[in-house]
């Protein structure tokens, strides 16, 4: 009997020592969350404005490795971020869209959510801000503080031609005052803790979502003059199957309102505004923690949850396929493993992120956990990689990038195909191009067909 049970002991440990680090040797994490911050600070940063638009962003990549090919699992705040907390991707959980009704994702039932892990797993849980949306595990998290708006501007809307959210404007609120500078605020306060437990922290800003408001002194930081708007393609849209037009819907009106009212430098300016007060939230935190004892045994990760399309397509906000609403930013600086200036070109999947996390601090994630972890590109940020990434939208629309590639397939099976190489905007869709039709064959059967992927979760709206 006691050789048996040395025997499992010693099975116990074969099989834990492979993820196993003592509780109080794992690095703690700080992840950042930005909402809607598309790609464009990106590459050339002075592109849209005539400075840095995010310098403390800025600062964090070249201090590590930044992914300049990282797209969403779901180009939508919910889907994306119940992807990348749940380990789950939107083909197995059913979630592609916001408003559905979580409970009934048996997938996501079953999963235990990231904090979840971090927390069993001796870590100490905090999340202040826009972390989860929808898929929302609080009891996972030991202190939290949820995300609220704040309050609208006296005489918002500012704009004649809108009613809702679709707005830009000063705001009268201290900078103190406003929700994403207390999310920061609370995360500096946990940087400043002495903490016996390693640290699992996550900040999210709700900024650059809409609506706009931000102090005018972030509006001053880009004169209308040195501001560059996207350029715009009229006819984009011509090609375009009748299912990928009609993601656009609802959203077609308020461009062309911009464009009448001769606004789109406006909005551009506004939209840099709100990242760049985002921006002031993250360089507060971050200079926080270089100041901690924690500086350096925390992995920081950065990343937003979906692009950001300001006219492009005709469509404004998110929820569409293309390049404008996919490519994220996705950043990580982790002492001992990624050195200054790294940069990696592999495309690659926020999907990645819970597998990612569990690798480095040493915490075994569960089987049905989807995506790869980045471990290896973040040692060598050139490493041989599959480098292809999947999003995933509505009612099953699934499209896949690849280094060179972008095919895209509707519910009615129509179908996109851009030659990025040539067309990086994804101007021509050249699905019916016979020079393609090797790589279209190729791609058509690397995604998964609409059998394979999970029927979409009702909205909230339809629950019974
Ligand atoms: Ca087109």
């Amino acid at each position: 009997m006691k050789r048996i049970c040395f025997c499992v002991v010693v099975l116990f440990s074969v099989m834990t020592a492979r993820h196993a680090v003592a509780a109080s040797e794992r690095m703690n994490v700080l992840l950042l969350i930005v909402d809607d911050l598309n790609s464009w600070m990106l590459g050339d940063t002075n592109r849209y404005a005539g400075k840095v638009v995010a310098p403390n962003i800025r600062k964090l990549a070249e201090s590590g490795v930044i992914f300049n090919r990282a797209y969403t699992a779901c180009p939508y705040c919910s889907p994306s971020r119940t992807a990348f907390l749940s380990g789950i991707s939107p083909m197995k959980s059913g979630v592609y869209d916001n408003g559905v009704d979580m409970d009934r994702s048996s997938a996501l039932q079953q999963s235990t959510p990231l904090p979840e892990l971090f927390r069993k797993s001796g870590y100490y849980t905090a999340s202040y801000g826009k972390v989860a949306h929808g898929f929302d595990p609080k009891d996972s998290w030991n202190d939290r503080i949820g995300h609220r708006r704040d309050p609208v501007p006296p005489g918002a809307p500012f704009l004649s031609f809108t009613r809702g959210e679709q707005d830009w404007g000063p705001i009268h609120l201290a900078e103190e005052e406003m929700n994403d500078t207390k999310y920061a605020d609370a995360a500096i306060k946990q940087l400043q803790k002495k903490h016996d437990k390693p640290f699992l922290v996550a900040c999210g800003l709700f900024h650059p979502h809409m609506p706009w408001y931000v102090p005018q002194k972030y509006f001053d930081l880009f004169p209308l003059n040195e501001v560059t708007v996207p350029e715009l393609m009229t006819d984009d849209l011509d090609d375009v199957p009748p299912l990928g037009r009609a993601v656009t819907n609802g959203k077609s009106k308020f461009v062309e309102q911009v464009l009448a009212h001769g606004l789109h430098r406006e909005a551009v300016q506004a939209y840099l505004a709100s990242t760049a007060y985002s921006d002031a939230q993250m360089g507060c935190v971050l200079d926080a923690l270089d100041k901690s004892p924690y500086r350096d045994n925390t992995i920081v990760v950065m990343m937003s949850d979906n692009g950001f399309h300001l006219g492009e397509k005709n469509h404004w906000q998110k929820a569409t396929l293309w390049e404008e609403a996919t490519h994220v930013l996705l950043m990580f600086r982790i002492p001992g493993m990624t050195h200054a200036g790294g940069v990696s070109e592999r495309f690659v999947s926020l999907q990645d992120l819970y597998p990612t996390l569990a690798e480095l601090c040493g915490i075994k994630p569960p089987d049905d956990v989807d995506g790869s972890s980045l471990v290896p590109l973040l040692k060598n940020p050139d490493a041989e990689w599959k480098s292809t990434a999947i999003s995933a939208l509505y009612d099953r629309y699934v499209s896949i990038r690849t280094e060179r590639f972008r095919y895209t397939r509707y519910a009615d099976d129509q179908e996109e195909f851009y030659d990025c190489s040539k067309d990086p905007r994804e101007w021509t869709n050249v699905i019916n191009n016979p020079e393609y039709a090797a790589e279209i064959k190729k791609l058509r059967a690397s995604v998964p067909t609409q059998s394979d992927m999970a029927l979409p979760i009702p909205s909230k709206k339809d629950k019974q």
